[in-house]
């Protein structure tokens, strides 16, 4: 070692011993009570163990006491579960080191849902809200050595049950699977999906269904942060703290804030007084690198460490990630009424994406992996938005946390949904703290985007028969109660805890909280499914934003064999039916969401007898009805600034509108989806016998293409082509190409004919889609024989795949577990060689890939 480095080292070295002895650090002190808990049903006293956080079905399943309610018909045999007590409980040890603090608290970050906690056997609170955090000061209770908590929970079918017959009318519910005047979820403030929904079975669980911990503290804490972004551009970003402290004895104390390496960008002195205090920060950040969607940029996040120091003791440290972004709700006047859509750092955004549900209905069984799954989902699809609806939970931290990782906003949901409230000043209380705590909780948030009151319930008061249902004053008293809380306590909330944040009272609604009306705010496009028009409806009248469409598909074989016998694998069966939970008695008794699809899919293709290649179809159908609507809405751009398809995901495996199955696994219509929500896209639409080609791009800069179209036939043979260049505005959509189809071609053999559009950025193809003139039923394809070949890589195989002739929808079906194809469900247009990357790491017989086309379907 030299001298020079000799010498920097004692340096460093006195360094680091002047900055241990000038601070100590004497921060609250938490650990999580995760292991040994037991449960029992009320009063039998058989003890076993339980998984918390988690739920009584999972621990009932995990003890062998239920079947897997996700399997055939065993969903009815548990319903029993929902009318029982039961008690968890666990002995934990605290050492003299917790009980010398000053404050011990308990904190349960969710107990589902009526529950006593006794803490060894004191009474320490009575909880009726799944959806808020318990914190409890339990010094005096607690003891040295082992301590006992108790958990009692009361059945919340129970508990509904009697609020519901201590008043003389029905509160609507219009998704929970009860006889009608049995249905309790709007008592509750507990998951409404639990219940039931039309996607969902009914497991109305109970438990202990997020962490619980100690923690215990001297002097002051940093209770909570909120932070607000007030100005960012290039140059300079403005950030504002309000920081809520909790100080056990007055004193003055010293609040810092650091920003990634960057040491005490702005700090304070203050004198705290007992109790509750609230402190001020202003920080400046030059040449800030702001948060951007997935798409424009990079979600960036700032890492802003707060500490409270007390003379050299640091008392607490805080950390958030934090985006820097301005992000606004822009509604102004137009040609058609108001416009509905979000700027970010200064530019309308166009919001691709979908509703989001619970991935389990067993809500705390969702796995990091599976949110990392779901999110990137949403990522690889080109999404930047996601919805997270009323019906279900005020999702994990770790959810928000990799949407702000991944530059996907979020458009929250209060969880209401499809139904009215009970109107009682304890049940509006209640609804004011969870508010509060969770506006709390999620607000520094980059990716949260919008806080909205509820999910249909304006339009299901006026459209759904709800006013009609009370005498006159109970109507008044129920639509009371419904401004109360969507135009009072909710936006009270996030004024006061929120205030940087848009509140919107429903989804849908149309500007100053009317009815939808497609000339401003939001609306559900459920013209489509439920109003059985045909996909061309997604191209008229657009709304100024879709916040809501969809039609079901079943899901592969492979998620059908995981759930079904064999022997019930036919669209009729017992298991098949059991599964559907859209009902749609108003078309005809009996109608239910597997009628829906077989009808649609009457319309479009030729309905397959063999189950399987009928599950095949439904998925095509699926895809092409969301490939119709995100091309129609983005085309319409940007009169229509948003398109949110009903839904991304499931909670269990089943048939429904999702794009991904319960295991992960992609249907079609996951492929069509990342295909239209791309960056760029060309997309074909025909009127009046006029072709149009238009060209949407969300880049913020101007695109130098060339585009290039043919029209051919199902042999190959070109039958028109051009050329053109045109320069693509940043962030638009314009037409690039007008001709009646008379100028396209003669021959009237359209049956057989294809539109191939490929738009070129430095000669490479950005875009491309294929038109149509019929509908696949329609169309003639030709005997091909579909060639593969595969060959090994480092991530699984290469699969080139070829068709002499135009082959239509070509499903590469892979009979194993773990696999992913890149790409799937597409046409191969003749001679062309595809190349499909299939990620696993198994080895794969290439013998067993089975093929499905349109060309080898019965009737095509
Ligand atoms: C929407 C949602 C859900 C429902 C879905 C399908 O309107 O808000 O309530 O599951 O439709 O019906």
């Amino acid at each position: 070692m030299n001298n020079f480095t000799k010498h920097n080292l004692v340096i460093s070295l006195i360094f680091m011993l002047l900055s241990c002895n000038n601070y100590t650090e004497d921060i609250p002190v938490i650990f999580e009570i995760s292991s040994d808990w037991e449960f029992s049903e009320g009063g039998m006293e058989k003890w076993l163990p339980a998984i918390v956080p988690g739920t009584v079905h999972s621990d009932l399943l995990a003890n062998g006491i239920i079947n897997d309610p996700h399997y055939s018909l065993n969903e009815n045999d548990v319903q029993w579960v929902e009318k029982k007590d039961w008690i968890y409980r666990v002995d934990f040890k605290i050492g003299d080191d917790i009980l010398a603090k000053e404050n011990i608290e308990i904190i349960f970050k969710g107990l589902d849902t009526y529950s006593d906690v006794y803490l060894n056997d004191s009474l320490i609170l009575s909880s009726d809200n799944m959806f808020i955090e318990h914190r409890i000061g339990v010094k005096g209770i607690l003891a040295e050595g082992i301590n006992n908590i108790k958990v009692i929970f009361h059945s919340p079918v129970n508990e509904g049950l009697k609020k519901l017959r201590a008043i003389d009318y029905l509160i609507p519910a219009i998704n929970e699977q009860a006889p009608v005047n049995e249905r309790t979820n709007v008592f509750t403030r507990k998951a409404p999906f639990h219940f039931g929904w039309d996607w969902g079975p009914r497991l109305v669980t109970s438990g202990v269904w997020r962490p619980v911990f100690v923690k215990a503290w001297d002097n002051a804490v940093i209770e909570d942060v909120y932070l607000e972004t007030r100005k960012a551009n290039e140059i300079n970003a403005e950030i504002f703290a309000r920081i809520e402290v909790i100080a056990s004895k007055a004193g003055s104390y010293k609040v810092n804030l650091n920003i990634n390496e960057m040491s005490r960008v702005a700090g304070k002195l203050v004198d705290l007084k007992e109790g509750v205090n609230f402190i001020e920060l202003s920080a400046e950040i030059r040449n800030p690198k702001l948060w951007w969607t997935n798409g424009l940029g990079k979600p960036y996040l700032y890492t802003l460490s707060f500490s409270l120091e007390k003379g050299n003791l640091i008392s607490d440290k805080h950390e958030i990630k934090y985006g820097v972004r301005t992000l606004r709700l822009v509604q102004e006047p137009d040609s058609t009424g108001r416009s509905f859509y979000f700027e970010l750092n200064g530019f309308p955004v166009f919001m691709k994406g979908a509703n989001v549900i619970p991935s389990e209905t067993l809500t705390p069984m969702v796995t990091k992996e599976t949110y990392q799954n779901l999110i990137n989902n949403a990522v690889e699809a080109h999404m930047n938005m996601v919805r997270v609806w009323g019906g279900a939970i005020y999702e994990d931290d770790y959810f928000y946390q990799l949407c702000d990782q991944n530059g996907i906003l979020v458009w929250q949901d209060f969880m209401f949904a499809c139904a009215l409230q009970p109107g009682d000043e304890a049940h509006l209380e209640n609804i004011r703290k969870e508010a509060v705590y969770n506006v709390k909780r999620l607000r520094n948030n980059a990716s949260l985007a919008l806080w909205c009151g509820n999910n249909e319930n304006l339009h299901g008061w006026h459209h759904w028969g709800w006013k009609e249902m009370f005498s006159p004053a109970t109507r008044e008293y129920m639509w009371k109660t419904y401004e109360r809380i969507f135009y009072e306590i909710l936006p009270a909330a996030v004024h006061e805890f929120d205030p940087k944040t848009q509140y919107w009272s429903s989804s849908p609604i149309s500007y100053d909280n009317k009815l939808a009306d497609r000339k401003s705010g939001d609306e559900h496009d459920w013209t489509i499914w439920f109003g059985q028009k045909s996909f061309s409806a997604f191209e008229e009248n657009i709304p100024r934003f879709v916040s809501e469409y969809g039609i079901q598909s079943f899901p592969g074989m492979q998620t059908i064999n995981g759930f079904s016998p064999v022997e019930n694998q036919y669209f009729e069966s017992p298991v098949m039916r059991h599964r559907q939970r859209s009902k749609m008695e108003y078309i005809k008794p009996g109608f239910d969401g597997n009628d829906m699809i077989k009808w649609y899919m009457g319309n479009y293709y030729k309905v397959p007898d063999n189950f399987e290649e009928f599950v095949y179809v439904s998925q095509l159908l699926q895809a092409k009805a969301y490939k119709t609507a995100i091309e129609s809405h983005r085309r319409a751009m940007p009169h229509c600034m948003g398109s949110l398809y009903w839904q991304l995901n499931d909670s269990w495996p089943t048939i429904s509108w999702s794009s991904v199955d319960y295991y992960g696994r992609w249907k079609a219509s996951h492929y069509a989806v990342r295909k239209a929500y791309n960056d760029v896209i060309v997309s074909a639409s025909m009127h009046e016998n006029e072709l149009k080609i238009f060209v949407v791009s969300d880049r913020l800069t101007p695109i130098e293409s060339k585009i290039k179209i043919r029209l051919m036939n199902f042999d190959g043979i070109e039958l028109f082509n051009k050329e053109l260049s045109p320069k693509i505005p940043a962030n638009s959509s314009i037409v690039v190409f007008s001709e009646s189809i008379g100028n396209l071609t003669t021959d009237n053999n359209t049956k057989e004919l294809v539109v191939v559009i490929d738009l070129l950025e430095d000669d490479k193809v950005i875009a491309d889609n294929l038109y149509y003139f019929h509908e696949p039923k329609d169309l003639i394809f030709p005997d091909t024989e579909i060639k593969f070949s595969a060959t090994k890589t480092a991530k699984g195989y290469l699969i080139s795949i070829s068709s002499d002739k135009m082959a239509g929808s070509v499903f590469l079906d892979i009979p194993s577990e773990d696999v992913f194809l890149t790409d799937n469900f597409f046409d191969i247009l003749p001679g062309q060689q595809k190349f499909v990357e299939l990620i696993t790491d198994q080895i794969i017989d290439v013998n067993e890939i089975k093929v499905l086309s349109l060309n080898k379907l019965q009737g095509y």
